[in-house]
């Protein structure tokens, strides 16, 4: 399934190379004003738990995991949202480290829901035994790196301290919510929520008039699942979106059996392409088909449902005139479902293109603007001036309402990294050195951060990938680095400032191939955050390719890495 070096033989051998294995286990269960540990990883989702997984139980070292939340799961704990699902296939949102956790895990559905998700995260959990080492409730609040003995001192909300010789952020891409600084919010006198801090008990739409404001991913997973509850809603609409049907089902025993048995081919196709989809991008441009032919194949894909109607033809991301085609494809649907003509030009309306603003994929998103119950209001004409007490104040209206939700995204990959009090070499503050946009190594590794690793940190696939294999990729590589470094005696990695500036230029470099730079008002860039600087982020070359580069610095001795003993 894997061929890391530090992938499981058989499904749970402890893989020992820590000459200090008990010793370091003894330090860590010592109680003492500052605990000695070899890492402390933030974040207990799909990347801190295989984090944890992989130092401890592969590498026998002592590891412990903070989550702020009262339970793992990351993403899936927060986001508990009305019709909060995945949009990779379930088959393919799952970690491939372990052949056992493979076999024996079954999805009902081919995009698995939240509650799904979640249920998965925590099996993971307890099969690992995970939990023991996992502080939940338990806020980091700094770490800051110690030059004299070359460890971080990591402080919790609870009081206490860690020393540890690395220190790995696993906090997700999208978890710092997004609550948009918009006048009055205080002033409402229903409820509100963010769609990224659900609570935990769910909210009854029952007879409520709603407002949802933000039709991203988010927006366009929640609103059908509102509006088949509440009174009324009224979507507040700033940038229409494409969004492709993702044709929800419940996964056959035929299929079931064959994602087992076909479970090295699936992982294979999801390491060696573009996004980390268990589907490659097809081989061919969309002018090598006549138009007939371009229509039938985009028919069947919209019919199939998900993001093979992105993979059906390799320039789509990277052809101007490529992309109208799928484009005026997409539009033209969106106009033959929505029957009310004024509001399907409002959602056809739009003004970058296709994927080039992450997809949505929804269930029926389209339809719901033929409910009688609900309506659009474009903030493009009309924009927000304030929240009041009654509801949302456009340039023209008030718009009474009971709640309010904020699909309004996140402060995306930099924004969990930045509101710690993260102090590296010097005392330089990550939040400083980020000022005008983040600067990494790789995506792993901050100038000036030393023995600090960011799983899928920004200037990484991560996000315009399906992350499990992304995150499964980095953690690998994080892995066999610290291995690298227990086995030579080695207490210090560090980038330059150099390999930075390098690593920068081939983020741009590749994003510049394609059409993702040109959306001004996108994630990707930190436009939605008023006053981020506006830098691309991710790593747009793809997984296969980011892969690779990260094997050839590795086979290159960590080039671009220095190391001190
Ligand atoms: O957030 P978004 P999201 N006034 O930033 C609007 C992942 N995800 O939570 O486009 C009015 O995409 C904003 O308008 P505009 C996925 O990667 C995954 O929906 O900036 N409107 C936009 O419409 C996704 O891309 C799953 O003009 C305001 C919306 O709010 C990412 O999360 C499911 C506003 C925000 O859209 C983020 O998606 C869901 C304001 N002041 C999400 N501020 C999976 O299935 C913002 N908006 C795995």
């Amino acid at each position: 399934m894997q061929s890391d070096d530090v992938s499981f033989s058989g499904s749970y051998k402890l893989f020992l190379i820590n000459k200090n294995k008990n010793h370091s286990r003894k330090r860590d269960n010592t109680m003492s004003a500052v605990q000695q540990i070899d890492a402390i990883i933030v974040g207990a989702g799909f990347s801190g738990m295989y984090q944890l997984l992989s130092l401890r139980d592969k590498l026998g070292m002592s590891a412990k995991v903070l989550e702020a939340g009262s339970g793992v799961g990351g993403t899936w704990f927060w986001n508990r949202y009305p019709g909060a699902r995945c949009d990779s296939e379930s088959h393919s949102y799952m970690y491939y480290f372990s052949k056992e956790l493979v076999n024996e895990w079954e999805w009902t559905e081919r995009y698995p829901q939240q509650p799904e998700i979640l249920r998965y995260l925590n099996h993971v959990a307890d099969k690992f035994k995970l939990r023991p080492d996992i502080e939940l409730n338990t806020r980091m609040q700094s770490a800051k790196f110690d030059e004299s003995t070359n460890r971080w001192l990591i402080t919790t909300d609870k009081g206490q301290q860690y020393s540890a010789k690395y220190f790995i952020t696993a906090v997700g891409c999208l978890s710092s919510a997004n609550v948009p600084k918009i006048e009055g919010i205080p002033d409402f006198k229903g409820k509100w929520y963010h769609t990224g801090e659900w609570p935990h008990e769910g909210v009854d739409f029952t007879g409520k008039r709603v407002a949802v404001i933000g039709t991203g991913s988010t927006g366009i997973q929640a609103i059908p699942v509102i509006a088949s509850q509440a009174a009324h809603v009224t979507v507040f609409q700033r940038t229409a979106n494409f969004s492709l049907p993702a044709r929800h089902h419940k996964l056959s025993a035929d299929f079931k059996k064959y994602a087992k048995e076909h479970a090295d081919d699936i992982y294979e196709i999801m390491t060696t392409n573009t996004n980390g989809h268990p589907f490659h991008i097809q081989n061919r441009s969309i002018f090598d088909v006549s138009d007939d032919d371009r229509e039938q194949i985009f028919e069947e894909l919209w019919e199939q449902g998900g993001f093979q109607f992105r993979a059906a033809f390799k320039d789509i991301l990277t052809s101007q005139k490529a992309n109208d085609k799928a484009a005026q494809f997409i539009q033209k649907k969106i106009r033959e479902v929505v029957k009310k003509p004024e509001v399907a030009d409002l959602l056809a309306d739009i003004d970058h293109p296709f994927a080039a603003k992450r997809p949505p994929v929804d269930d029926h998103y389209f339809e719901t603007y033929n409910r009688d119950n609900v309506d659009l209001i474009n903030l493009r004409k009309t924009p927000i001036e304030r929240i009041t007490a009654k509801g949302v104040k456009t340039s023209d209206k008030e718009y009474e309402v009971d709640i309010i939700v904020f699909a309004t995204g996140f402060d995306a990959l930099t924004g969990s990294l930045v509101k710690m009090d993260i102090e590296g070499r010097n005392h330089r503050k990550l939040k400083d050195y980020w000022s005008a946009g983040p600067r990494t190594y790789l995506g792993l590794q901050v100038p000036g951060f030393p023995n600090m690793f960011t799983v899928t940190g920004p200037g990484s696939p991560s996000v315009l990938c399906n992350m499990p294999p992304a995150i499964e990729q980095h953690v690998n590589w994080i892995t066999n680095c610290i291995k690298h470094m227990e086995e030579k005696n080695l207490n210090v990695i560090e980038t330059s400032e150099e390999s930075g500036d390098y690593w920068q230029q081939q983020v741009n470099a590749v994003a510049n191939e394609t059409l993702l730079p040109t959306v001004k008002h996108s994630w990707y860039l930190g436009a939605n955050v008023p006053g981020k600087p506006q830098v691309f982020m991710p790593y747009a070359g793809g997984l296969a390719r980011y892969t690779k580069v990260c094997n050839d610095v590795t086979a290159k001795g960590y080039e671009g890495f220095k190391f001190a003993s």
